[in-house]
């Protein structure tokens, strides 16, 4: 793979210098946007730039790079590894200090807690961005430890607007993250408002809904520790308690395609990427946060959805393996979108709390993202070149 990027390279590069930087929707037929092909071009043009920023002394270098591909286009041996990786991850004992958190048995329920303690800092903040971007990466190192040396892989949601059911991610075999959950009929349509709109929002139930029964990660392979903390929302999204104790459960999971098809598709993905020249406008989009546009949920909420279960359980939903995969291509989406106009698009918006509650100032790119004790504190400016090799070093295709 490593070798035909660098064959792939200087056809890519030499197709794509000729389209103009600010590129505007007309540029795309809507043939090309709703089937990808358009977001695909854009990432092949992101992948070119990036690999203009390699150089000799740099410690990212086309030998180092990490290829971040979607789980499709990853061979079957490499997706088993990479599922044996996670299960090593859920196997090692948990290295915070004995009876800090009951509840955090094994290192993956760890990383879990480095997430749900800092929820009220990494979500609507300036944070988020580039917190989860980080925090991928340290899942991607932890992944190395435990044998699988190639890139995070990435889930294309747009791939699955007929179904996330249906997709080799999910449908239950030895090479998807397991199945959607049972099914369980008769729910009620779960409608929310979201904080600082005024007008509720509905989605209906998916598919599932109860536990992973098939395949990897099913109610017998794999146990939930944290939590649940669902209901526990309030305002300020504070930090979970950390002594509750251990609650033992299975993965629970409600795959939803209307939740791709409203927020998540192809054109959504391109839409984002094609329509903000600022880090403000694209994120507060991206986020459905009411102090960029009055439409709610959006792109980050509706890639939750699509998994629904405990990946909605904002604190813990790292829980769900297909978090990290759901994470990395909203990653790729900001990726992709930065290397349109790289030297303007370094920077965060918002402030350092949640909603700016309690009001907390702008977070700046001198700021810290912490995941201690898993990876050692950075400076968000450190996070906006994945090719920076410090800590950084993968790209998208
Ligand atoms: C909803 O909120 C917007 C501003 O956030 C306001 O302009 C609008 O009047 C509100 N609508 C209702 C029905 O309260
Ligand atoms: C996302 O796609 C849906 C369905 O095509 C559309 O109604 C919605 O306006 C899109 N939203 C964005 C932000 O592109
Ligand atoms: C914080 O950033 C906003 C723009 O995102 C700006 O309007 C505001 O003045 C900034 N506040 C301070 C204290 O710098
Ligand atoms: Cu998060």
């Amino acid at each position: 793979m490593r070798f035909l990027s660098w064959v792939l390279l200087p056809l890519i590069a030499s197709t794509t210098t000729a389209i103009p930087l600010n590129l505007g929707t007309t540029s795309f037929t809507d043939a090309a946007i709703d089937s990808g092909l358009a977001l695909k071009g854009l990432n092949a043009l992101a992948l070119a730039k990036a690999f203009t920023k390699f150089n000799l002394k740099n410690r990212c270098n086309p030998a180092k790079v990490k290829i971040r591909q979607e789980w499709r286009s990853i061979s079957k041996p490499q997706r088993r590894k990479f599922i044996q990786a996670v299960k090593c991850i859920s196997a090692k004992p948990s290295i915070l200090p004995p009876g800090q958190v009951p509840a955090s048995i094994h290192l993956y329920d760890d990383l879990v807690w480095a997430h749900a303690l800092r929820t009220g800092a990494i979500h609507n903040s300036g944070y988020f961005l580039a917190f989860h971007r980080y925090y991928i990466q340290m899942f991607e190192d932890a992944l190395e430890d435990c044998g699988y040396n190639s890139g995070l892989p990435y889930w294309e949601w747009g791939l699955d607007v007929d179904g996330p059911h249906l997709s080799p991610l999910f449908d239950g075999s030895d090479t998807s993250l397991g199945s959607d959950g049972e099914y369980i009929p008769d729910r009620e349509t779960f409608s929310f408002i979201p904080f600082g709109h005024n007008e509720s929002l509905s989605i209906a139930p998916g598919t599932g809904g109860g536990c992973v029964h098939t395949g990897p990660f099913n109610m017998n392979e794999f146990t939930v520790h944290l939590g649940p903390y669902i209901d526990q929302d309030s305002n300020a999204l504070p930090a979970p308690d950390p002594n509750l104790p251990d609650n033992p459960r299975c993965l629970n999971r409600d795959l939803n395609s209307e939740s791709i098809r409203r927020w998540t598709n192809f054109r959504n993905s391109t839409h984002y990427i094609l329509s903000y020249d600022n880090v403000f406008d694209f994120q507060g989009n991206l986020d459905g946060d009411i102090r960029a546009t009055q439409k709610p949920m959006q792109l980050h909420g509706g890639a939750h959805g699509a998994i629904g279960g405990i990946a909605r359980d904002v604190r813990i939903s790292p829980n769900e393996p297909a978090f990290w995969l759901t994470h990395a291509n909203l990653d790729r989406v900001w990726w992709i979108w930065q290397h349109l106009d790289f030297e303007n698009r370094q920077t965060v918006a918002f402030t350092r709390t949640w909603m700016d509650l309690p009001p907390s100032g702008n977070a700046t790119v001198d700021d810290y993202i912490e995941i201690e004790p898993h990876a050692p504190a950075r400076k968000v400016k450190d996070l906006m070149n994945t090719v920076g090799g410090s800590p950084l070093c993968y790209v998208y295709v």
